[in-house]
């Protein structure tokens, strides 16, 4: 059996056997691990990657109260409908403790609640301020290898935050409601860029007109400029069931379209890069850390540099040195003890 040093959190082989026969209980304990214990997640991902397939991961987007929970339910029901498996991860807002915000979601969410084939799952947002939970990803990664190939990550939708959706979508949609401005917000955060879709949703409310003009104004400017591909607009509204077949169907012609024109491939190499670059950051940083007293230094030196109003970069620069001298230390010891 394989166990985690620091928690003593072990990994049975049986809770493997049981995602690997489609338990839904393992795979809700699977997620439950990776997001409450990170230093597990290794040890995870190498047993799932070669059971991964090729899930499109759907990132929902946009302020709070747009209608991305009844977008993507509505998107999922059809996604069902199509013989697709469907994984929901939607990003909650508060503390998982108290699981407000995803009973929201779930009201919303209800009529999928008991379809085998759909799975639901909310996650705590990190800080509990927004974007996404660094345990998104591989939460994801799980619900690939146990079959879904529809992902939507709902995320919790505030400014800057849903950028961090790009890092782990292949298609991004933005949901943006009329009559609040939201738009200014969201090309001030750069999301109107990022977004691959845009469905204005509640289009029974009055401005919808206005913001499709805004939209598109936005977009003739930019196309003007060929910086950005222009993205399809749509309306619709999620809570009378209109226009979501149009923008299920725009979806399903954006997918076609990643996968045809390799960017699908290349989206998920660029993914693989960022986690091997991050992990590799992480583990020099742990190695080097636990070498010198590093985090100490450097809380120290911070307080210095509050007070003299002098650049870190000398600091910067020494400790710098040191680490090429660690490396060298511990080149050398390998080769001793050899
Ligand atoms: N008028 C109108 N209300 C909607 C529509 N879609 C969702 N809503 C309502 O907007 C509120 C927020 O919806 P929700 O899906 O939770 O938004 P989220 O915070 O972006 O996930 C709920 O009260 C929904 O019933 C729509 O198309 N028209
Ligand atoms: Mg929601």
């Amino acid at each position: 059996m394989n166990s985690d040093r620091r928690t003593g959190h072990s990994l049975k082989p049986e809770l493997w056997d049981q995602f690997f026969k489609g338990s839904r209980l393992a795979c809700a304990r699977l997620i439950t691990l990776v997001e409450n214990f990170p230093e597990l997640v290794p040890e995870i991902r190498d047993k799932l990657f070669s059971h991964r397939r090729s899930a499109i991961r759907i990132g929902v987007t946009g302020p709070p109260g747009v209608g991305k929970s009844t977008v993507t339910a509505a998107l999922a029901r059809r996604a069902l409908k199509k013989g697709h498996s469907v994984g929901v991860i939607a990003v909650d807002p508060s503390s998982p403790f108290t699981g407000g915000a995803f009973l929201g979601d779930r009201v919303r969410m209800q009529s999928l609640i008991g379809d085998p084939h759909i799975f639901i799952r909310s996650l705590a947002s990190r800080d509990g301020h927004g974007g996404l939970s660094p345990s998104t990803p591989y939460a994801a990664d799980i619900f690939d290898a146990f079959g879904m190939d529809r992902i939507y990550i709902e995320t919790v939708g505030v400014g800057q935050a849903e950028l961090d959706v790009l890092t782990c979508a292949d298609l991004v949609i933005l949901v943006l409601q009329p009559g609040t401005g939201d738009v200014i917000q969201a090309l001030k955060a750069g999301i109107i860029e990022a977004a691959d879709m845009f469905l204005i949703n509640k289009s029974d409310l009055p401005g919808t007109e206005s913001l499709l003009d805004s939209l598109r104004f936005i977009f003739e400017i930019s196309a003007r400029q060929k910086t950005i591909p222009r993205p399809p607009i749509l309306a619709a509204s999620a809570l009378h069931n209109k226009g979501l077949d149009e923008a299920s169907a725009e979806m399903e012609r954006l997918i076609h379209g990643l996968i045809q024109s390799g960017r699908f491939q290349k989206k998920k190499r660029l993914r693989l890069e960022g986690e091997i670059k991050a992990s590799i950051l992480q583990n020099l940083w742990e190695q080097f850390s636990t070498l010198t007293n590093a985090p100490e230094e450097i809380q120290a030196a911070a307080d210095d540099l509050l007070k003299s109003g002098q650049s870190p970069y000398p600091f910067i620069r020494k400790i710098s040195s040191r680490i090429k001298m660690e490396t060298v230390n511990e080149k050398t010891c390998c080769e001793n003890r050899r």
